[in-house]
This record gives C-alpha cells, sequence and structure tokens, in this order.
C-alpha cells in the first residue's frame, strides 16, 4: 500500500464507521423510547394529536388505526376524523 492507498483507505473506514454509528444510535433511540412506552417523535409512525393529519389510508392495519384514535383520545378527540360515524370504531373500512 502506497500512502495515498492508505489515506483513501483511512476515510473510507471513517466514513463507514460514522454509518454504522448512526445506524446503532437510532437504534438504540429507538429502543428507549419503546421501553419508556412512548413513540419516537422522529420517526414515521409518530402520534400527532394537535390536527388532522392521518387519514384511514395512512394505516396498514385496523390495530394501528384504532392505536391512534385511542391515543388522541377516542371519540371525544377525533382529530383525524378516523371515525366519521362516532361509534368508537374507527376506520372500519380496514376491519
Ligand atoms: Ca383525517
Ligand atoms: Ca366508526
Amino acid at each position: 500500500m502506497n500512502k495515498k492507498d492508505k489515506i483513501w483507505a483511512t476515510i473510507i473506514i471513517i466514513i463507514a464507521f460514522f454509518y454504522i454509528f448512526n445506524a446503532v444510535v437510532d437504534y438504540k433511540v429507538d429502543k428507549i423510547y419503546e421501553e419508556v412506552g412512548v413513540s419516537n417523535p422522529n420517526s414515521m409512525t409518530d402520534s400527532d394529536c394537535s390536527s388532522n393529519k392521518y387519514n384511514c389510508g395512512d394505516f396498514s392495519t385496523y390495530t394501528q388505526a384504532k392505536a391512534m384514535f385511542d391515543k388522541c383520545g377516542g371519540v371525544s378527540n377525533d382529530i383525524h376524523y378516523l371515525d366519521g360515524d362516532d361509534d368508537g370504531i374507527p376506520c372500519e373500512s380496514l376491519r
């Protein structure tokens, strides 16, 4: 290995290290959020109950839709309009 090769190898190793480090940190953050029982606000599946952000089409299962519905307060606070007929069952189409 000549000097130039060594420099490149070092750069590649540093970049690879950062990628792995970031992946591990992301994984750990997700795990920590999971352990304390709240969803990661940075993840795609965050539960924002402040405005109408989700529709039934945003969920792939009824369980997910129901979890969001319940988390935001159920019928009394159906901020996302997941339960149009107010019977307490959101997204009938997913059942
Ligand atoms: Ca909606
Ligand atoms: Ca309903």
